[in-house]
This record gives C-alpha cells, structure tokens and sequence, in this order.
C-alpha cells in the first residue's frame, strides 16, 4: 500500500503530500503521519521551505466523517493546523478540486495558498450540523472579514478559485500543476519574513460594525430556522471579532464537540452516507455502464411534465415535450420561461436559464419525437389503460436500446413494462411534484428491466440534480406506500375525535414545515380521492368531504376553509359538524384524542409499513427509505428520517405502542411487522441493517 503521507525533496523546498483516496480526508492516520512528516522537514537543516500537496483530484474532502462519535487518537487537527502556523519555516499550500472543511481549515493555516483553477473551497460542516471546528471561523473571519466569512460558513456553498482569489482566500492563481506552481513560489518566497500567519490578522476585523453583521448573519439564518448549527456557525464568526484569538478558537473547540454530539448532526451525517449508498444498487455493479442518452422526449405537457424536462435541461440533456394539443404545449413552455425569469430574479444566473430554456423543444409529432430519443419519460395521467396504449406504441416507434421510462406514482410498473413488448428496457422514473424543485426520484426496477437501463436512469437522475433511490413494483413504491399507511391512521384520527388543526400542530411540533391537513388542502383533496378510486381503495372521512365539493384550498373550502386570497387554513365547524355525522353513522363516540398520541400514530404506522416494504425487498436498505422521506416528503432533516429516527426513539418502545393500538383500535395493519418486532427483540436496530 502506498504511503499515505511522503515527502520530497527539490533542492531546499521539501514537498509533503497526502495520498488518501477517494477524497484525501484527514482521518486520525493521516494526522499523525503529516505532523510527523511536516516536523522532519522543519528539522530539516537543507530544508527553507515547505510544501503541503495532495495526489489525486482533491486536495482535500475535510475531517473524516466516518471517525465522528469514536475514540479520537493521534493529533487533533486544530493542534496539528497550530503547530504547521506556528512554524518557523514558510508552508506553501498547493491546492486543487475539493478543499472542503477541515481541508480547507488546514491550508488556512498555511502561511500561503496556491491553487490552480479546479479548485473549489468550502466550509459544508453546516450541512452536517457541524461548525467548522479546526479553526475556520476564526481564521476565515480574519483573512476575508466577518460578512463574507459569515456567507461561506452558514450556507456551505462552495466557491470557485477565482472568487477565492478576489476574496483574499488565496495569493495565487496558477493555471499549471499547483504543486509544480507552490515548489516555484516556495524557493521565492524561502527566505522572505515576517511570515504572513492569518491568526495574528487583524485588518478585515478592527472596525466591524456588529449592527451591519447581524443584518446579514439573520439573512442566511432565516432559511434555516429551528437548525442549532447555523447560529453556532454565526456565533463563533462573531467572537472571531469581538474575542481574542485563542479564545475564539477555544469556543469554537467547545461548540464544535457538542454540536456533534447531538443528534441534530448524527442524523444528518447519516443522511450524507444515505445519498451515497443509495447509488450502490445491488446487482449493479460497476462494470455496467449506463446506456448513452442525450436527447430526452417527455410526453404530457402538463405541470409535472414541463417540471421533469426542466429538470432534464438543466443537466444538459436536449428535451423534447410531446402533448397532442398545440395550446398545451405553447401554455407549458411559456410556464417554464416565465419559471426560469422568476428564478433568475430570484438570484439565479440568468444565463444558464437561457442555455437550459433553449435546450427544451415541443412537437405534436408523437411518432418522431420519441423515434428520435435515447430516453422517453411517460408523464400522462395516472390511468393504467392510457399508459399501457402508449407503451404499446413506444415499443414499436423508438430504437432498440431506447429506455422507456413511466413516471406513475403508484401503478403496476411490470404491467406497463409487458404492454410494451419489450420490458428490459421499461422502468418507472417517479419524479416528485414541483418537479423542477423536488430532488427525490424514485427508479423503479420492473421485474424484467434491464440492469444498464436502470443504471441510464439513476445517472440521467443524477446529472439532473435529483437524488436517485432505487425501489421495487408494489402500489405507492417506498414514499406513498408509506404515506398512505400515514394517510389511514389521520383518516381514523379524524373520525375518532382529533381535528385537522390538531393534527398539523402535532406534526409542525415534530418538525414539519406544514401539517398533513393543510398539505392535502394544498394538492387538492379530489387528487388522493382519484388515486384511491382508481385503485378500489378509500379514505372514510376524507374522502366523503371530496365528495361533498371541499376540495382544499383552490375551492375555498377542504379540511379546513379559507378567506378569499389568503392560504392560511382557519379551522371550519362545518367540517367538524360533518364529521360529528359520519362518526354518528359508523358508530364511533368520538373522544379528544391527546397530542403524544396523534403524534406517534402519524409516525408508527409508516415505520411499520417501511418494515414490510424491507421483509419484502421493496428497499434495499433502511437509508433508501430515510432519503425518499427527506428530499421528497418533507421529513425533517433533523431527525434524519423515519428509520432513524425509529432507532432513535428505540424499536422496543415503538413495537409495544404499536401492541396497544393495534389491539384499542383492533386495526389489523397496526400490529408490528415482523422484521420490526424481530428487531426489537434482538436489541437491533435499522442502521445494523444499512451495513454501515
Ligand atoms: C470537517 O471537516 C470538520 C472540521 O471542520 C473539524 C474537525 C476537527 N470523510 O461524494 P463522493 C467519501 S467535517 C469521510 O461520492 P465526489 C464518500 O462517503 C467534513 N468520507 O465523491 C464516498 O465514499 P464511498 C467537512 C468521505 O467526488 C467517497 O468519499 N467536509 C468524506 O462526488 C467519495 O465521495 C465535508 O462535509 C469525508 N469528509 O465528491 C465534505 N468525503 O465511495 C463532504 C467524502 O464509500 N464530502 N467521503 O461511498 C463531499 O462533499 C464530497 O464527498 C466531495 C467529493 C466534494 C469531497
């Protein structure tokens, strides 16, 4: 195995390079190893300057991730990124692609910074409810200043070399080899002193104006209410320049050890591993290679399909919408026009919704469009008999190898896939509504589909920005299977006794951005009330409350009802009245039902479900599940999704709740299924099952 950490010597320069693949993370080895080296050089008499280099494409990805929540060993990294500062010798940074986190706190504490164009910098600890821990927002706020420190720390965002040269980040810009570059600039600068350390910086931090700071920290805080990282983040840029360095530094040491314990951070350091493992399918190994796809046809004009073809386009595929009606088809793409202005009024580059917009064509010529694309995306609506003809003419209009692909939500993928008279190359491609903003896809693996063709749509997924999670044929997949397991428990809260603004309390307590209740008013209670129909199945309350015209918010009246103009639900008697009635004729007394009980039977029931969905290899791992419900449902990302959390709370705990509903309410589906039941008396859990 090679050395994880070498040095090389080029006349008085010697070079310390990390070699950790994939993404040079600074785990405890690597620590140890360049302390070790980076001293031998320093001691080194024909040595005058050093410089810190990385093999591969990264310089590096930050703080190994993986050794969160073990016993740390060798040096911590803020002591190493201190000694290497502290150095008597200059140390040239020579840095490329990712320099990310505790990678980029370690070239901060270099005495210069070289980088060559790949090079992107960024603090992402936020995105794992982290602060940067090794220094960052001290060093950072003091070579940049606090707004812009505070911009980078808070959203995470990365940001190209050459704004990292504008803001100061780095000395140089090289378009050669950077390290080649740090060795010339090493042997210029061997000699030269005092050397530039940013902890003894105090330009960017002597006249802050604390009023003006905060201004812009609660901009970047308001996107993230209820998060604790983000207000540790603009906490610690703020002694950054009201402290003294070492105690910033100490503070930010303390903030940073109880940020990762909490659970706010386990959950989304798991959701970081999820989004990675859900592109490790079985069965697909890497020796097959996605089907090559550059034109994309979509059929429907609808909102849902102009949503997925504005996804498509913008990573880079050619798209064409295919509607029978000329009107449809001029209305969506005016839509998607007037949606890519709004975004770039919003902020968004204004050019690249232009390159995206010209990528996105139209045609009523059924036959040409989809005889000329790699890829067909079906998004009409959701009757299995109309999907079933067109997959009958796709069969014999496209090319042999073109994927074919059904965005249902809930139908029989395999009996669309045989209509077709060629089901290797049919999959369900299950985008999430808005379709341009949500990033859940769920792909579906039909019986017979083609390994390489659902490889083409995971990649075609995730070029288009979406987060691609595999899952099997059964009515709803992953997500809606689980929601209508959710759906049937409110159904029965509400005919027991629990309003809906109980109901979406509970869940906004829990974390949601919305309540169940008001989200259904939102889509429109007639769109589940279809779906059940068509499927012979029905919800007692709500669907009678379809059926008697309320409809949700665009008839005024729903769950709840609404003054003209306004979204804000306001709780309507006449609904419980109608409630009173129907409880009255299915002879249930209705009771106030307490709030940890509506809390648990919004969440149980879908843990449950989830655990049949993984006895039967619907999922392929309790990860999957947690990623469907985070980037698609709303779930919040603080607890890391429904598996998760389930661990979180305990299975044990879940499955004897489960017990005393399932025998209150005699509800056969409430028992626990027994992969949960199983686990919970094997002191097991969901995360042993994700291998990880
Ligand atoms: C930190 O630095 C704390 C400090 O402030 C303070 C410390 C005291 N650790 O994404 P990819 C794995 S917190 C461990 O597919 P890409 C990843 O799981 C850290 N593993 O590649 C995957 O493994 P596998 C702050 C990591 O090229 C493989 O590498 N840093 C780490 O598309 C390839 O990853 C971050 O938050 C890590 N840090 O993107 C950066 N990073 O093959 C997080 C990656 O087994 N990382 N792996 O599935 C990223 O954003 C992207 O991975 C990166 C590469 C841009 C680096």
């Amino acid at each position: 195995m090679a050395e994880p950490v070498s040095t090389e010597r080029i006349g008085n320069v010697a070079i310390v390079e990390i070699d950790n693949p994939p993404v040079n993370a600074l785990g405890s080895l690597i620590r140890q190893h360049l302390e070790d080296h980076v001293r031998a050089a320093l001691e080194d008499d024909g040595v005058d300057a050093v410089v810190l280099a990385a093999r591969g494409k990264h310089f590096s990805g930050g703080a190994d991730i993986r050794e969160f929540g073990q016993p740390s060993t060798g040096p911590d990294l803020p002591g190493l990124i201190a000694r290497l500062e502290a150095a008597d010798k200059p140390i040239v940074a020579a840095l490329k692609g990712t320099v990310f986190g505790g990678g980029f706190e370690l070239a901060l504490g270099c005495h210069y910074r070289i980088a060559d164009s790949s090079a992107r910098f960024a603090l992402p600890e936020v995105r794992l409810g982290l602060l940067p821990g090794a220094g960052g927002t001290q060093r950072l706020t003091r070579l940049i200043g606090p707004e812009a420190a505070v911009k980078l720390i808070v959203t995470g965002e990365p940001i190209d070399a050459r704004e990292a040269l504008s803001l100061g980040i780095v000395d140089r810009l090289d378009d050669g080899d950077p390290r080649e570059a740090a060795i010339a600039f090493a042997g210029e600068i061997a000699k030269t002193r005092p050397l530039p350390r940013v902890s003894e910086m105090t330009d960017r931090i002597a006249a802050v104006d604390p009023v003006a700071f905060d201004a812009v920290a609660e901009r970047f805080l308001a996107a993230n209410r209820g998060l604790t990282a983000p207000r540790a983040c603009v906490a610690s840029v703020r002694n950054a320049f009201t402290r003294p360095f070492a105690e910033g530094l100490a503070e930010e040491r303390r903030m940073f050890a109880e940020l990762r314990g909490s659970d706010e951070s386990r959950a989304q350091r798991h959701l970081f591993f999820a989004e990675r493992a859900a592109l490790k399918v079985p069965g697909l190994d890497a020796t097959v290679k996605p089907r090559p796809v550059q034109k994309i046809a979509v059929i429907g004009a609808g909102t849902m399909g102009g949503g997925i073809a504005m996804s498509l386009a913008s990573g880079g595929y050619d798209v064409t919408i295919v509607d029978q009606s000329d009107d449809a088809l001029t209305a969506r793409l005016q839509a998607i026009a007037g949606l890519y202005r709004k975004s770039a009024a919003r902020g968004a580059s204004a050019a690249e919704g232009e390159t995206a917009l010209a990528r996105i064509s139209s045609t009523t010529d059924f036959a040409a469009a989809v005889g000329g694309a790699d890829l067909v995306i079906e998004a009409v609506f959701e009757r299995m008999d109309l999907k079933k003809q067109i997959f009958g003419e796709l069969g014999t209009l496209t090319k042999p190898g073109t994927v074919l692909a059904t965005n249902t939500s809930s139908l029989d993928v395999n009996e669309i896939a045989e209509a077709s008279g060629r089901p290797g190359d049919v999959l369900g491609m299950h985008f999430f509504s808005p379709a341009n903003v949500m990033k859940l896809l769920e792909v579906v693996r039909g019986d017979k589909t083609d390994p390489d063709a659902l490889a083409t749509a995971i990649e075609v997924g995730r070029r288009s920005g979406k987060i691609p999670v595999t899952v099997g044929v059964c009515f709803g997949f992953v997500g809606n299977r689980m929601m209508a397991a959710r759906t049937r428990q409110l159904d029965a809260m509400l005919l027991e006794g629990a309003s809906p603004a109980e109901i979406d309390a509970e869940a906004r307590r829990f974390g949601n951005a919305m309540g169940p209740c008001a989200v259904s008013d939102l889509a429109g209670l007639d769109v589940g009330y279809l779906v059940r129909k068509e499927s012979g199945r029905r919800a007692y309350v709500i669907d009678a409350i379809a059926e008697s015209g309320r409809h949700g918010q665009k008839t005024g009246k729903g769950l709840y009802r609404y003054d003209p103009g306004d979204r804000r639900p306001i709780p309507d008697p006449e609904v419980d009245t109608f409630i009173d009635a129907l409880a009255l004729q299915a002879g249930v007394t209705r009771r106030p039902i307490p709030d940890d009980e509506i809390g648990e039977r919004l969440v149980y029931p879908m843990i449950n479900e989830a655990a049949r969905i993984l006895e039967e290899g619907i999922a392929a791992r309790p990860s999957d599940i947690d990623l469907i419900w985070i980037s698609g449902y709303g779930f919040p990302r603080t607890k890391g999704g429904p598996m998760f959390h389930a661990d979180t709370i305990g299975l044990p705990t879940i499955v004897a709740r489960l017990d005393e509903l399932a025998e209150r309410t005699g509800s056969e589906e409430l028992h626990p299924a027994p992969l949960l039941r199983r686990l919970a008396e094997q002191g097991g859990s969901f995360g042993d099952m994700n291998g990880s």
